[in-house]
């Protein structure tokens, strides 16, 4: 129990409308995570992997029909239809709490109800924010804990504050035809039935840091991105923060926690992880953006994940995490596609492992581990201030058209450039993969609110005393006519970064176009990368005739929104395609 009557009141309700046999209010201690951890152990929901190689790691298969986010089964329930907009599915808010509390009724008879206290962002932040979660699936508990500031402290503040986010969770019976996940952002309420898949059940992530967040972000004058945060110091022991908005599985938690190319780290660069996913930022006393991460922990792809692509990573998850659903070897080490060269035992189905069946890992299979485990992890990543932010970056996956990196000329054009972001999908949702489509700011499935109203924000923030931070565009998957990446990505991504810190100094020129400013080659470091002369055409230059049927799908795309596009958008696609037809 709590001293917050209004908590309290809600959870006896919620118990008296879905049966459980008990509750237990999780306190966040080590006790309480062992216990539960052994429970799962005994009942089969995790199963104890090495304890040589991995101690205290876990594997977790889930059910095969809950692998991956919901994005036709997510809906925003506000008012008025218009205020979620064309980006989102919409329900009429007491159509979808009568459904809801349909699927909830007496659903956790004979199971435990867990009360998890939770905080968005350091315990101590005025940026922080924090919810409860109410939930009948252990796995979401453990995975909380990681994730999130969970236990005693969230609910101390909680008391204090006396509001929060109210997250109800079940797993239901596991039946995608009885799965939803509505928000309620006018009631800063989630309900969420029928699936245990991270990014649906742990309701501290998507459904209150991006969705209920942003709504709220709007009301009080900030911003909730899905972005990473990352530092890089230079050799003279500066670092600048960059903030950085990438579609799922493209790489955000690699570039969180890349490794400078070796003759970076010999003059003396280094990088600092702040966060992989999530970012919480508004303007400070001296009209810089300040940012935090609002998670604690890394819910990150599995597949691709290894000692090239991201050490940092890879050294993050051998003790101490949750695995799901990838495969194991024989002596019960985890395994994924891109790992190395072994040959797993079994699947993530638990089937012996036959290549006719598909990937051994499945490609949406995660780890959830501490950020603190994390060698990169910035002694500042729990600044209750937060860092201040030196530039935005925007990007998708494109094949084609998309140069390596861009600027932005000021802040409208760089809002209109995240606006218009394309990239094609990944298996972090279920759906077709590989079709482009457009996902402004990577919120597509993550905004909880109209879209149109979403940019007017963004372009609000350009006031008078605003030091905003610069914005850029980057596209690490342009591919050449042999279908293969024409840039080396990863480590090598270092050498984009400090072309823009270079532009935010204001200490290098570039070359003005139509579409923003592109790098003189001369100025960027790639005298010890090999390019072909193919990428060093594709990549630093650009394709007028190309961009203006990009320009046309813009304004296609933004058709979408009507009259309540702001206007400043629609006035500034025009000048750069009277720029480009000139
Ligand atoms: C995630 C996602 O899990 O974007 O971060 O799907
Ligand atoms: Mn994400």
């Amino acid at each position: 129990m709590s001293n917050l009557e209004a908590l309290n009141q809600w959870v006896v309700g919620i118990a008296s409308l879905t049966q459980p046999e008990r509750i237990q209010w999780c306190d966040g201690s080590d006790t309480e995570y062992t216990e539960l951890l052994s429970q799962m152990q005994a009942d089969g929901t995790l199963l104890p992997l090495n304890a040589k190689t991995h101690p205290d790691s876990w594997l977790h298969r889930s059910d095969p029909d809950d692998v991956a986010r919901v994005e036709h089964l997510t809906f925003v329930c506000t008012t008025d239809r218009d205020d979620a907009g064309p980006n989102n599915h919409w329900m009429a808010p007491a159509d979808a709490h009568a459904k809801m509390d349909a699927l909830f009724a007496e659903c956790m008879r004979g199971r435990t109800m867990y009360v998890i206290p939770y905080c968005m962002g350091p315990i101590d932040s005025p940026l922080a924010r924090c919810g409860v979660e109410l939930t009948d699936s252990p796995y979401v508990v453990a995975n909380m804990r990681i994730m999130t500031r969970m236990g005693a402290a969230a609910l101390a503040r909680i008391e204090r504050e006396g509001s929060f986010v109210r997250g109800l969770h079940s797993i239901g019976e596991l039946d995608p035809d009885r799965r939803f996940i509505m928000h309620f952002p006018e009631e800063l309420t989630i309900k969420s039935y029928g699936s245990g898949y991270g990014g649906n059940a742990l309701l501290g992530k998507k459904c209150h840091a991006l969705r209920i967040a942003s709504w709220q972000a709007r009301e009080e004058g900030w911003l909730a991105e899905h972005m990473l945060i990352v530092g890089i110091e230079n050799p003279k022991g500066e670092t600048h923060y960059i903030a950085a908005a990438f579609p799922s599985a493209c790489g955000k938690t690699n570039l969180a926690m890349l490794i400078p190319p070796e003759s970076y780290r010999e003059a003396g660069w280094k990088v600092w992880t702040v966060g992989d996913d999530i970012c919480w930022m508004r303007p400070g006393e001296d009209g810089r953006l300040y940012a935090i991460n609002p998670e604690a922990g890394f819910f990150g792809v599995a597949p691709g994940t290894s000692a090239q692509s991201n050490p940092n990573a890879l050294a993050s998850i051998q003790h101490d995490t949750i695995f799901t659903n990838v495969a194991v070897t024989a002596d019960g080490q985890p395994w994924w596609e891109g790992l190395d060269e072994r040959e797993p035992a079994k699947d993530w189905r638990g089937r012996a492992h036959d290549a006719t069946n598909g990937p051994a890992a499945h490609p949406n299979s995660r780890f959830t581990v501490s950020a603190r485990q994390c060698p990169s992890y910035s002694p500042r990543a729990e600044d209750p201030q937060g860092v201040p932010i030196s530039a935005i970056v925007f990007g998708g996956r494109r094949a084609s058209l998309v140069p390596l990196v861009f600027e932005a000329r000021d802040w409208t054009h760089g809002v209109l450039i995240g606006a218009a972001m394309g990239s094609e999908t990944t298996a972090a949702a279920t759906g077709a993969v590989g079709v482009m489509r457009r996902d402004p700011m990577a919120m597509k499935p993550f905004c909880g609110y109209n879209f149109a109203d979403y940019f007017a924000h963004w372009l609000s923030f350009d006031k008078p005393g605003a030091k905003l931070p610069k914005i850029f565009h980057v596209n690490w998957f342009r591919k050449g006519d042999d279908g293969k990446f024409l840039w080396p990505g990863f480590g090598d991504n270092l050498r984009v970064l400090e072309w823009m810190i270079a532009r935010v100094d204001g200490s290098i020129d570039a070359v003005q176009t139509p579409i923003g400013a592109l790098p003189h080659v001369a100025s960027m470091r790639l005298d010890d990368v090999v390019l072909s002369a193919e990428a060093h055409q594709k990549l630093f230059s650009f394709d007028a005739d190309g961009w203006r049927s990009e320009l046309d799908g813009i304004k296609r795309y933004f058709e979408e929104f009507d009259a309540r596009l702001p206007r400043a958008l629609v006035d500034e696609r025009r000048r750069i395609e009277r720029e480009l037809a000139a």
